[in-house]
C-alpha cells in the first residue's frame, strides 16, 4: 500500500494534518516531533507508506540510504553541531507507536533522554 488513509503520517504527507516541516522532496518528508525528547527532535519519513523497518524490502535500500544521508545535513542546518542520536523503533516490543516507518534524529545540549 503506497498510502494508508488511516495513517497519521500519511495524513501529514498529504497535508491533511499540519506539521512543522524541515525538508521535503519527492521521496521523503521531515518534520519536528510533536513530543520532543531533545532540544532538536525531528522525524524523517518516506512518503511511501511502509509500516515499519520490519517491512523493508531490497528495493527500499536507496530510499533508506537517502534518508540516512540526509540526517547529518539537516542536523547541521538546525544548529546541531555536537553530535546527535538516531533511533528507529520497530514493532510493539521495539516501542513503535506510529506504524509508518520513521527515523528519530535528536540533538542539542544534554542532558536529555527518552521517558
Ligand atoms: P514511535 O514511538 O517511534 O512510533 O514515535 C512516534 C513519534 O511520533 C512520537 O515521538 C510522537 C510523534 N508524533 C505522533 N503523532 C504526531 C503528529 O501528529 N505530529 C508530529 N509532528 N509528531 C507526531
Amino acid at each position: 500500500m503506497s498510502h494508508d488513509p488511516n495513517c497519521i503520517f500519511c495524513k501529514i504527507v498529504a497535508d491533511q494534518i499540519p506539521s512543522k516541516k524541515v525538508h521535503e522532496d519527492e521521496d521523503l518528508l521531515v518534520f519536528h516531533d510533536i513530543h520532543p525528547w531533545a532540544p532538536v527532535h525531528i522525524l524523517l519519513i518516506p512518503k511511501l507508506h511502509i509500516a515499519s523497518m520490519a517491512d523493508l524490502q531490497p528495493e527500499h535500500a536507496a530510499l533508506m540510504g537517502k534518508m540516512t544521508v540526509l540526517v547529518p545535513q539537516l542536523m547541521k542546518q538546525l544548529g546541531v553541531t555536537n553530535g546527535f542520536r538516531t533511533v528507529v523503533n520497530t514493532g510493539s516490543d521495539g516501542g513503535q507507536e506510529v506504524f509508518h516507518l520513521h527515523m528519530h534524529a535528536m540533538g542539542g545540549p544534554r542532558p536529555w533522554a527518552k521517558g
